[in-house]
């Protein structure tokens, strides 16, 4: 198996699992001339996996047995409910999961760019209408990319109303309303390419009055030219990025920020002031090795008020056909720091990750191709946007060596960070007092806590509420992008591996593996009273709702048909309607039960139509008769002892 895993992967084969990681890491770091490794190895502690396959045991990661910790067990036993929600982006499926914490069950998924056959979303005419159709009424887009997903807060913590996430192929971000668990908008965002990071607003910094989320933020990765009209197509001066700005109750696109290099993971300050960035293209290279030919990348930094303010001024152009006004947050145009709508911070090396700690106090990115992370104080940049800091580069206050290929970061309220080494396969815990305090000239401390091998290579990471003040640090989640051996083998197509630690103590004990579709990048977790859903739906929540059986039936205007349906368990109302040959048919279908979890569906033969309609919930869809015969449409959701009967006929004469 190591064998083969190592073929898989380009390396020498016969090394143990270890040492083939360390030995890629290698190539991979002396590759790009990163910083030595022998450092790195220094910092390994005393609990650290090291880089022998015993590590994995000794931390008890290879071991069958579950230590429990602080945490208790990940067991949630019937009648138990889990103790967190967990909101995960699903990655090239195209939508996002919920999941309960600790158990790792998943509770729902929840559809918005791409159809999904199961509620019948990019089917139902409400559905198209918020993801979006071209003029023959088909979609738009079919697949995406869902990489991060955020709810909205209020005060710093979540208020429980919304949640959004991206689409890395086609620049949209989705709306989730977070009452019922569905997306309620899409926004298109215009000019832009490679759409990645996105965090809303934890504060409003413009109206301190309006202490709500008013902004989602989204970061372009891919540099295109602008417009991207076939023009320019060799031309460097012409491509760009945009760092955008997006309303968060409205979702229309307010402004964007013209930039140098790209905008990879996006976060913002608690106190609503900046956004921040990371950049591991700052040298606008096309090819792989022309990205990393920099030591040093950046963290950019936006000046919300200051933009917004710019805008107002008028001094906002705009790009081709889109009306969106944009400022200009290149380096050589905010040069001074009263002036200045943005500034970037150096970080070295292809940087991947920022975020900010629970405490409001620091962002952290992750080196990626540099064995290091770089805490940034906030309060010091905000000191050069008011010409107090004369250099840019003092806001930098600990830059720790702490393993390879580091990329997400996540906290636990103590004072602690967790970061995702991917090279390593490692979770390393580290002190950010302790790195601050060695950076400012302390040399003998070792910030480094803990480690903790995880199988294997993780990506994101994060602890309950650690993007909020409240992070409590009881649980983590570790989004491994291999599982490789760690699951009962199903042929090429491998699960991933969201592994959930208990960070209550020093320790970090592994205490669960999950076996996840491929595959999820962000997540966020937090207590489950942080939100409230509604169990079932209300009539007037829809404005074509079939109200009682009564109001079912067939009208006609011309060759428009329209078929107003119910259903009450264990029947349809009507059970039979007529259709001609060349009609076109918008079958509007009311659940008129009102009972928790009472679900019905509707299929019809032939003609592509499959839907759920939950309690009291209303949908419709439209179709072209085009044969003649006897369709039974029925039930395809179970609901009563009678959901087989439940079923009726659509008959359209020769
Ligand atoms: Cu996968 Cu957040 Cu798109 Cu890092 S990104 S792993
Ligand atoms: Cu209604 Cu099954
Ligand atoms: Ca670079």
């Amino acid at each position: 198996m190591t064998e083969e895993t190592s073929k898989v992967l380009g390396a020498a084969s016969g090394l143990g699992r270890r040492r083939f990681l360390h030995s890629a890491a290698a190539v991979g770091v002396s590759a790009v001339g990163a910083m030595g490794l022998a450092g790195c190895n220094e910092n390994k502690g005393p609990a650290g996996g090291g880089a022998s396959g015993a590590g994995a045991a000794a931390s008890g990661g290879g071991s069958g047995e579950h230590k429990v910790g602080g945490a208790g067990s990940v067991e949630v036993k019937p009648g138990q409910l889990d103790t967190h929600y967990g909101l995960w982006s699903s990655g090239h499926t195209g939508d996002a999961r919920v999941i309960g914490i600790p158990s790792g069950r998943e509770l729902l998924r929840i559809p918005c760019f791409v159809p999904d056959a199961l509620i019948g979303w990019g089917l139902t005419n409400e559905s198209k209408a918020v993801m979006g159709t071209k003029a023959d009424g088909s979609l738009e887009y079919t697949v995406a990319d869902t990489h991060h997903i955020h709810a909205s807060y209020k005060d710093g913590i979540y208020d429980g109303k919304y949640a959004w996430i991206n689409d890395k192929i086609n620049a949209r971000l989705a709306r989730f309303r977070l009452d019922y668990m569905v997306c309620d908008k899409i926004t298109k965002i215009p000019n832009i390419q490679g759409f990645h990071g996105i965090f809303p607003d934890k504060r409003d910094p413009v109206d301190p009055a309006i202490n709500y989320t008013t902004r989602v933020f989204c970061g372009q990765e891919f540099h295109v030219p602008m417009p991207n009209k076939g023009k320019d197509l060799e031309d460097p001066t012409k491509y760009h990025c945009l760092f955008t700005c997006v309303d968060a109750e409205t979702m229309d696109v307010r402004w964007q920020a013209r930039i140098d290099g790209n905008c990879d993971l996006v976060a913002t300050s608690f106190d609503g002031k900046l956004a921040a960035s990371n950049q591991y293209n700052t040298e606008n290279g096309v090819h792989f090795a022309e990205m990393m030919s920099a030591e040093r990348d950046a963290c950019l930094f936006f000046n919300i008020a200051r933009i917004e303010q710019a805008i107002k001024d008028g001094k906002a152009t705009t790009i081709g056909d889109s009306k969106v006004p944009v400022v200009d947050c290149t380096v050589e145009a905010n040069k001074d720091p009263k002036t200045a709508l943005s500034v970037r911070v150096s970080v070295p090396k292809n940087p991947h990750g920022v975020n900010a700690t629970p405490d409001g106090k620091y962002f952290i990115c992750s080196g990626k191709l540099s064995p290091t992370a770089t805490v940034i104080e906030l309060q010091k940049v905000l000191d050069w946007f008011d010409g107090k800091l004369d250099d840019i580069e003092k806001a930098i206050v600990a830059e720790p060596e702490i393993g390879l290929g580091p990329l997400h970061t996540t906290f636990d309220g103590r004072g602690n960070a967790y970061t995702t080494l991917f090279l390593d396969s490692q979770v390393v815990k580290w002190n950010i007092d302790t790195a601050i305090k060695k950076h400012a000239g302390d040399k003998a401390l070792n910030p480094v806590v803990d480690r903790l091998d995880v199988m294997y290579q993780p990506g994101h990471i994060n602890a309950t509420q650690a993007e909020t003040i409240e992070a409590d640090g009881v649980w983590m989640a570790v989004g491994n992008k291999f599982s490789k051996d760690r699951f009962l083998p199903v042929g090429p197509m491998h699960p991933e591996n969201d592994q959930l630690v208990d960070i209550t103590g020093d320790k970090m004990i592994l205490a669960h593996d999950n076996a996840v579709r491929p595959e999820p990048h962000d997540f966020v977790i937090f207590k489950r009273d942080w939100i409230h859903t509604k169990q079932v739906y209300a009539l007037d929540d829809s404005p074509i709702a079939v109200k009682e059986p009564k109001a079912t039936g067939v009208t006609r205007e011309g060759k428009k048909v329209t078929v107003r349906m119910a259903s009450i368990a264990p029947t349809y109302y009507p059970i039979e309607f007529n259709v001609k040959v060349g009609d076109e048919v918008t079958l509007i279908l009311t659940n008129l039960d009102k009972v928790e979890d009472l679900t019905h569906g509707f299929a019809l033969p032939e003609y592509n139509v499959q839907f759920l309609v939950n309690p009291l919930e209303t949908k419709s869809v439209t179709f072209k008769i085009d044969k003649p015969g006897v369709f039974w449409f029925y039930c395809t959701n179970f609901c009563h002892a009678l959901h087989l009967e439940m079923r009726g006929r659509m008959i359209v004469e020769a």
